[in-house]
């Protein structure tokens, strides 16, 4: 029987496990990306594991997230993966190299091969043909490290696509289109594979933003094959020697085929406050907008920019707007600078940011109170901007751009000039002088620890029974941002008793200091959660801090795939109710028990958990395979490993 592009792939790379849909697997992975919002704990626990060399083919950490520097935290930050990276064999993207997925799409993704990188926007390496997945940062040390990823085989969708995107409509409403399909929650364990006709229309870059969204649906990753279009892209970057090409076999199989005509897309936006919330464009047609931004690792392509400035020239920024631009890394920005676009954009009276993550992670550029934010970026979660009531709208390049002139949202097909068709560069500008690569002579390099890097924290052995306090009952969708907020706290990461004091600040600034005083009295925290907890970032901070403040459990109706994995790998269990309607029956305060708990997890038994306050018992399941069972008894990984 044929093969899919995800089954090549996958299976390949295959070490433990029997290639079957959602059994577990382990893969052998061949590159992997930190950044320094995720990199520092990871860095850290590679040290902690006692490890001392990375085994990956190619391992990169970029410094893109946090690069405002206000205070000496971020440098520090830097400076230690500057250390590490030399002392360990990585290469490391100086900050003002680029956004990580970017610059890992220009210069090292490689179609066929595996990247696992500690950011949920890593599958944008699917663009280039690469399976890219993103997870906890401690799976990536332990990946560094030549250790298998374990993941759920996927099941695989084809998305097939037909026809050619029309004018003014770009490769941001195909998953923007996409989403409104899929949606956010429902599609853990889901792979998604782009085939049709329709894929050789669109170029590398466009495929990388489809791909990289796929994230905001739960997917595990999204592929496109590896045809002449990559082979170009690659050559254009002096890498024509890293393509091979990648296609499923004619008759491959798959769990669900979606039909898409990209002829019939129309311009879409996500509305506030999800990027699942989808509605047309023309809509909203005439809503004033008092701020645009430009970047972030969907949309920031070199064809991006150049559609920007093509719709800047000759104009100034409305009056009420403040456009704010990143291009996606310096590469680009050199381009620009050379052929003149940026003088374009400047000229408008663009702001110019830095080639990093900067407004999308919420770093800087927050709306005024209530503002209206139209933003290429991939997520609009409420308070992520900076600004908690601001509203956030997620565009292509193209409507940001002609809503930075006409200072409302507007149906770009409406705009005064004819689409401005950027081609493809025949040949990228290529400078690598921001990356530092590994030398034998570093391996003996000091590592530097300013006083902003911390331990990882450590966990104890699950205890036999349980009871403890629901200390906060969530809705739908809790985000990683609600659980451990990015922004202005990103400075945090490496601190973990600092970061937890802001464990869901914006939903209830209590929760922390409760813990810790329920920790100090040897009482273990709930969380309670209703549908999808855990979407969006990979950050396993959000799984860590809770467990620096006493928490065990998660009882949620339905978790994500990477904060899952994150909450076992720091000994926290995820329950799921079995009959979903418990969830209204508990209320913040309840007492929870469960007597024996640990036997029920050592043996695979469903827990049941009794409220005190209703005199009722709860079925909860969770699923789990037997390695991580073992890990959460352990405590977690970490622990898991040092016994073994
Ligand atoms: C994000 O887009 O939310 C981030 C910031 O890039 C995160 C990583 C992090 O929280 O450090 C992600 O996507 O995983
Ligand atoms: Fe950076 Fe935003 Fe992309 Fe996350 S989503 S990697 S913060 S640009």
């Amino acid at each position: 029987m044929g093969k899919n592009i995800v089954e090549k792939v996958l299976q390949a790379h295959l070490r433990e496990g029997e290639y079957i849909s959602g059994k577990e697997i382990g893969i052998r992975i061949d590159q992997t990306l930190t950044h320094d919002a995720t990199g520092t704990m990871a860095f850290l626990q590679f040290e902690a594991l006692g490890m001392n060399e990375v085994k990956a083919e190619c391992s990169v950490c970029y410094i893109d997230h946090n690069t405002q520097q206000i205070g000496f935290e971020n440098n520090d930050d830097h400076l230690y993966l500057q250390s590490v990276a030399a002392r360990f064999g990585v290469v490391y993207s100086r900050a003002g190299n680029g956004i990580c997925h970017q610059v890992h799409l220009e210069r090292f993704g490689r179609p066929g091969t595996t990247l696992l990188g500690a950011d949920s926007h890593t599958p944008t390496g699917g663009g280039i043909g690469q399976m890219a997945i993103g997870a906890g940062g401690l799976d990536v040390a332990v990946a560094m490290g030549g250790g298998s990823f374990f993941l759920a085989c996927p099941n695989v969708y084809l998305v097939k696509l037909s026809g050619k995107l029309s004018d003014w409509v770009s490769a941001k409403d195909v998953i923007l289109k996409m989403l409104s399909m899929l949606t956010t929650r429902g599609n853990v364990g889901v792979a998604l594979e782009y085939g049709g006709a329709g894929v050789k229309t669109l170029s590398v870059p466009d495929r990388a933003t489809i791909c990289n969204m796929g994230a905001e649906m739960g997917a595990t990753t999204s592929i496109f094959p590896s045809d002449e279009i990559t082979r170009r892209f690659l050559r254009a970057q002096g890498r024509e020697k890293d393509w091979i090409e990648l296609s499923a076999d004619a008759d491959a199989k798959y769990e669900r085929v979606i039909e898409l005509d990209l002829s019939a897309i129309e311009p879409l936006a996500a509305f506030p406050h999800s990027p699942g919330n989808i509605k047309e464009l023309f809509e909203l047609a005439g809503m004033k907008v008092d701020q645009v931004c430009i970047g972030s690792c969907t949309n920031s392509s070199y064809k991006d920019m150049m559609t920007t400035a093509a719709i800047l020239k000759g104009r100034t920024v409305n009056p009420d707007v403040s456009l704010g631009i990143a291009p996606g890394s310096r590469q680009i920005l050199q381009m620009m600078a050379r052929n003149g676009a940026l003088f374009d954009l400047i000229g408008a009276g663009g702001r110019l940011m830095e080639s990093a993550c900067g407004f999308c992670v919420g770093n800087h550029f927050s709306p005024r109170s209530a503002g209206v934010s139209v933003r290429t970026s991939n997520r609009n979660f409420e308070g992520r901007s900076g600004t908690k009531d601001a509203l956030v709208y997620l565009t292509s390049a193209e409507a940001a751009a002609v809503a930075a002139v006409t200072g409302t949202l507007t149906d770009p097909r409406t705009f005064d000039i004819a689409y401005p068709k950027i081609e493809e560069p025949d040949q990228y500008l290529i400078d690598d002088s921001m990356f530092i690569f590994p030398r034998p002579e570093m391996k003996s390099a000091a590592i530097l620890r300013g006083p902003n890097i911390g331990e990882p924290p450590r966990n104890e052995k699950m205890p036999q029974s349980l009871g403890g306090e629901a200390m906060i009952k969530l809705g739908d969708n809790t985000t990683t941002d609600h659980i451990t907020p990015a922004g202005a706290r990103l400075k945090y990461r490496s601190n973990v008793p600092k970061y937890s004091e802001f464990v869901f600040e914006t939903i209830d600034a209590t929760f922390s200091r409760r813990c810790l005083e329920n920790k100090k009295k040897g009482l273990p925290n709930i969380i309670v959660a209703a549908e999808s907890y855990g979407q969006g970032s990979s950050r396993e901070h959000a799984a860590m801090c809770p467990m620096y403040l006493g928490v065990k459990a998660v009882i949620a109706k339905s978790f994500e795939r990477i904060h899952s994995a994150n909450l076992v790998n720091f000994g926290i269990v995820p329950l799921i109710f079995k009959n979903p309607a418990d969830y209204d029956k508990i209320e913040k305060g309840d007492l929870l028990t469960s007597e024996n708990w640990r036997d029920a997890l050592a043996a695979g038994r469903p827990v049941f958990i009794r409220n005190a306050r209703r005199g009722e018992t709860y079925e909860c399941t969770y699923s789990l395979s037997d390695t991580q069972r073992a890990m959460v008894l352990a405590g977690g990984l970490l622990n898991w490993i040092k016994s073994r």
